[in-house]
């Protein structure tokens, strides 16, 4: 059976001449972000790529084809669609079979840039442990997505919306690498710092890109997920952002909330409540993760 693959113009080109290569994920543009900042934050992190001397790879499920890379045309169709699936590992084959329009998670996103040969991978935020997992039994498929598929995934570590120490334990239980950049604690989104230490530190993307090489070289499955800290002037101090972390978890509680729409209805509640501030944090720190997952992927095509 051929894969339904389907590569933009763009990448393709790429592949062909062995250039640096970033997959981007679809969620945060569907489930993620309001319009129309989902899509001019989605054109900004690709061009933010292109200028750190990579290939963008924004990966979607479109007419039953798993697209990797889209057209300009094709992410404003996705931006503005209604009732788009959000796909992790569970759905995207369902998805692909039906013939549906999708957006891919952190795991959707792994799955296929590993399918297509690309190694590094730019979000926000991971999927994690979500509070009250141990009554909930809520934890995302990207902790075990990391534990099982050889690509490395450049977030701004995991928001505090969710348990981050129980997060971190998972990961440490399913033997995924877990690097901090450039600082010892592990990161919290909107801080800089969880008050937690990462397990690994990490300063130069080089050292990154070797690792995720002689972890595949080891046989040894899976990906690793580097913590690259908000920059300082977008960072919303802890006194500010958790009060509204406590009230939207106390919304989904009242709600009754479950499942896959945990996550987007935590994120909505976060815009909502925080005028919009949350927004542009969150723009700030993929932009930057963008730019560090193209350092490793030049280092990774380098060899
Ligand atoms: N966390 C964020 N922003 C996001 C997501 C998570 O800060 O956009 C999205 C990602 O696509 C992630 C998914 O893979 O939510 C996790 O969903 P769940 O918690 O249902 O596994
Ligand atoms: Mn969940």
């Amino acid at each position: 059976m051929t894969l339904p693959l389907t590569f933009s113009p763009e990448v393709a080109q790429a592949r062909a001449s062995g250039a640096a290569i970033v997959a981007l994920e679809s969620t945060i543009i569907t489930h993620g972000m309001p319009f129309p900042q989902n899509v001019e934050t989605a054109r900004a992190v690709e061009n933010e790529v292109r200028a750190h001397g990579a290939v963008p790879a924004t990966i979607a499920i479109i007419g039953g084809r798993i697209h990797i890379g889209l057209t300009s045309e094709e992410l404003d169709q996705l931006g503005q669609a209604q009732d788009v699936a959000k796909l992790s590992r569970a759905d995207l084959a369902a998805c692909l079979a039906t013939g549906g329009m999708g957006a891919t998670t952190v795991a959707a996103t792994m799955i296929c840039a590993h399918l297509a040969g690309i190694h590094v991978f730019a979000t926000g935020g991971i999927g994690g442990v979500h509070r009250g997992a141990e009554t909930t039994f809520d934890i995302s498929a990207d902790l075990l997505e990391l534990a099982a598929t050889p690509v490395t995934v450049v977030a701004a570590g995991a928001k505090a919306i969710l348990d981050l120490p129980k997060t971190l334990e998972v990961l440490e239980t399913h033997g995924v690498t877990v690097i901090a950049y450039g600082q010892d604690d592990f990161p919290a989104f909107w801080s800089r710092s969880s008050g937690l230490k990462a397990p690994l530190r990490m300063d130069h993307a080089r050292d990154i890109a070797a690792a995720q090489r002689l972890r595949t070289a080891l046989g040894l499955p899976g990906g690793q997920l580097v913590a690259n800290p908000i920059p300082v002037d977008a960072e919303i101090a802890s006194h500010e952002i958790t009060p509204v972390i406590e009230r939207a978890l106390h919304q989904a509680e009242e709600q009754g909330i479950s499942a896959k729409a945990v996550t987007p209805f935590l994120l909505d509640r976060m815009y909502e409540m925080t005028e919009g501030r949350s927004l542009t944090s969150n723009i700030a720190l993929v932009l930057n993760n963008a730019r560090l997952a193209a350092a490793i992927a030049r280092e990774m095509a380098a060899g």
